[in-house]
């Protein structure tokens, strides 16, 4: 039976960089979920004869909002639910079954990195048709229709058993339960070298991959060690877990600590990798040798040759503002397009749908290509692989030559955490009005060249967005500072430091950047106006 239920609206479900993100405990507020899925529902003008697809990351709470979000999508007249298996999907394999299937849209419940558990944060990504995140102008219709809620449908009817694949019936509402796993696989299977990369570890190559407790377990157990034949015992921590096994599931230098360790230790293996909680960031290791992210985007751009997929060309490369400007030097070389877009993956899909780009990748270890429309950290990882078996070099000689050709960019983002909102946003708006008399203006051994807002022109759509603020230094330089939209304590400021360098190569990135963060924390007044004298995070 359908039931209307009465509501009252919640104020806060506006989505941030990447969906909606609480703290669990807000999302098991009464008819928080099902506030929210109405609203989107609403938004688009409902969902008759639709299909959706339907999965989580596995975290606490993904159990219950799957089988709301179910319920609510057959009471509002959908037509079918492609769901994975247990209520699992990774967001990539979510963004390929939504394609394949041309689909209507899709929900990945998940906060992404955020830790989980009762205790942890909840979330729920919304993407449309197009395979990518909700656009900014449909989020906010939904944030305002949230705000005004009064009520929304639902089946009355029994928990649907999501164990056995194929087709049931909820109501009139088709539920067809799917494997993710052999769907990603086969998607990698079509881009990668697979027989190069299967011959890579017969000849006695080593990897260490952590899934961290989280999505992408089963994934990287199925292609590393079955297919691939890497040894078992390759695949850590495989068993995705309710709380990520008290793990916080982002794959950094800080949190996938102890990759790092093992990875820097005299027993180290070859390659390291890590994804995040609902798989679509990576991070690569060699042997005691760590690649940045934005470094990781400019090496796969200009080795795309090596791979089956992209041997024939590729369209340009598009990369976060506060990404490090190494790709761009890619981009010069190989004449192709490049583009700067806000944070967040959203402003990729447009210059992915218009054939602008084929790769794209932000800072925050996350890396893609127009195959889905989100990052996919197997496909990063499975990228340095097969070029590591074209190539037969290791992580580390790729990456030095990478810099005697381009020079490199030491890069690092500073996160100060949990400042209180208000002063995080009062310490932007003043470093906004200020940021036209910096020009000139002479920092120990940095000169302002030119400080301005980051705002980006929609090429495709014609929408334009402000996000961060931009100081750039006559040695090429620059430093970035935004606040972040993901995060559910307080506010976040990001400070992203580069600093560009054609002959030294091996220094440790945080000396070189010592005295260009001091300069963020002058700038900004970080240590006066939040009483931090260092940043919480150094990633
Ligand atoms: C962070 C990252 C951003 C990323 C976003 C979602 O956003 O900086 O680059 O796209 O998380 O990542 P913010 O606003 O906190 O800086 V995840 O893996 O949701 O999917
Ligand atoms: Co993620």
């Amino acid at each position: 039976m359908i039931k209307t239920v009465k509501t009252t609206p919640y104020t806060d479900q506006k989505m941030g960089t990447a969906g909606l993100r609480k703290k669990s405990k807000l999302v098991e507020q009464e008819n928080y979920v099902e506030n929210f899925v109405q609203s989107i529902f609403d938004a688009i003008g409902g969902v008759k004869g639709q299909t959706f697809i339907l999965g989580g990351d596995g975290r606490y709470y993904n159990k219950i909002a799957i089988q709301k979000i179910m319920k609510m999508s057959a009471a509002n007249g959908m037509k079918k639910m492609i769901v994975g298996q247990n209520g699992f999907i990774s967001t990539p394999t979510s963004s390929k079954v939504l394609l394949k299937n041309h689909a209507d849209g899709g929900f990945v419940l998940t906060a992404s990195h955020n830790p989980g558990g009762k205790n942890g944060d909840f979330g729920i990504k919304y993407a449309v048709a197009s395979g990518g995140q909700c656009p900014t102008s449909l989020s906010d219709k939904i944030f305002e229709n949230s705000k005004k809620i009064t009520e929304y449908k639902i089946l009355e009817a029994p928990d649907v058993d999501l164990s056995n694949l194929g087709t049931q019936k909820l109501g009139d509402m088709e539920i067809e339960v799917i494997e993710p796993v052999q769907e990603y696989v086969e998607m990698m299977e079509s881009i990668f070298d697979f027989p190069a990369i299967k011959k890579l570890f017969a000849n006695g190559f080593t990897m260490a991959f952590d899934a961290m407790n989280a999505v992408t377990g089963p994934y990287a157990l199925k292609i590393f060690e079955e297919i691939l034949g890497a040894p078992k015992g390759s695949v850590w921590n495989y068993v995705p877990m309710e709380d990520f096994g008290g793990l916080h599931p982002d794959p950094n230098l800080i949190y996938a600590k102890k990759l790092v360790d093992f990875m820097y230790s005299d027993k180290a293996a070859d390659f390291g990798g890590a994804n995040d909680g609902d798989g679509d960031r990576n991070m690569i290791l060699g042997k005691k040798f760590f690649v940045t992210p934005s470094d990781s985007l400019a090496i796969l751009t200009d080795n795309y040759k090596y791979i089956p997929a992209y041997k024939n060309g590729i369209y340009g490369v598009a990369k976060s503002a506060a990404t490090s400007t190494a790709v761009g030097r890619v981009a010069e070389a190989l004449n192709i397009g490049y583009y700067e877009v806000p944070t967040g993956w959203k402003y990729f899909c447009n210059l992915m749908d218009s054939n602008r780009i084929t790769f794209c990748g932000e800072e925050s270890f996350g890396t893609g290509s127009s195959h889905i429309r989100e990052k996919d950290g197997i496909w990063a990882i499975l990228f340095w692989l097969n070029i590591i078996a074209a190539t037969g070099k290791s992580v580390e000689e790729i990456t030095m030559e990478h810099w005697k050709k381009y020079g490199r960019s030491y890069y690092m983002r500073n996160d100060y955490d949990g400042i209180d909102i208000e002063v995080a946003n009062k310490l932007m708006a003043d470093l906004e009005a200020k940021l036209p008399s910096l020009k000139g203006k002479t920092f120990g051994a940095y000169t302002v060249l030119e400080a301005k807002p980051f705002i980006y022109n929609d090429p495709v759509d014609g929408s334009s967005t402000k996000n961060g603020l931009i100081v750039y230094f006559t040695d090429k330089s620059r430093i970035v500072f935004r606040l972040s939209g993901t995060g559910t304590n307080g506010a976040t400021l990001r400070v992203y430091l580069e600093r560009y360098e054609t002959e030294k190569f091996k220094e440790d990135p945080e000396k070189m950047l010592e005295s260009l963060a001091d300069v963020s924390r002058e700038i900004a007044e970080i240590p006066e106006r939040t009483g931090k004298v260092k940043a919480d995070v150094l990633t």
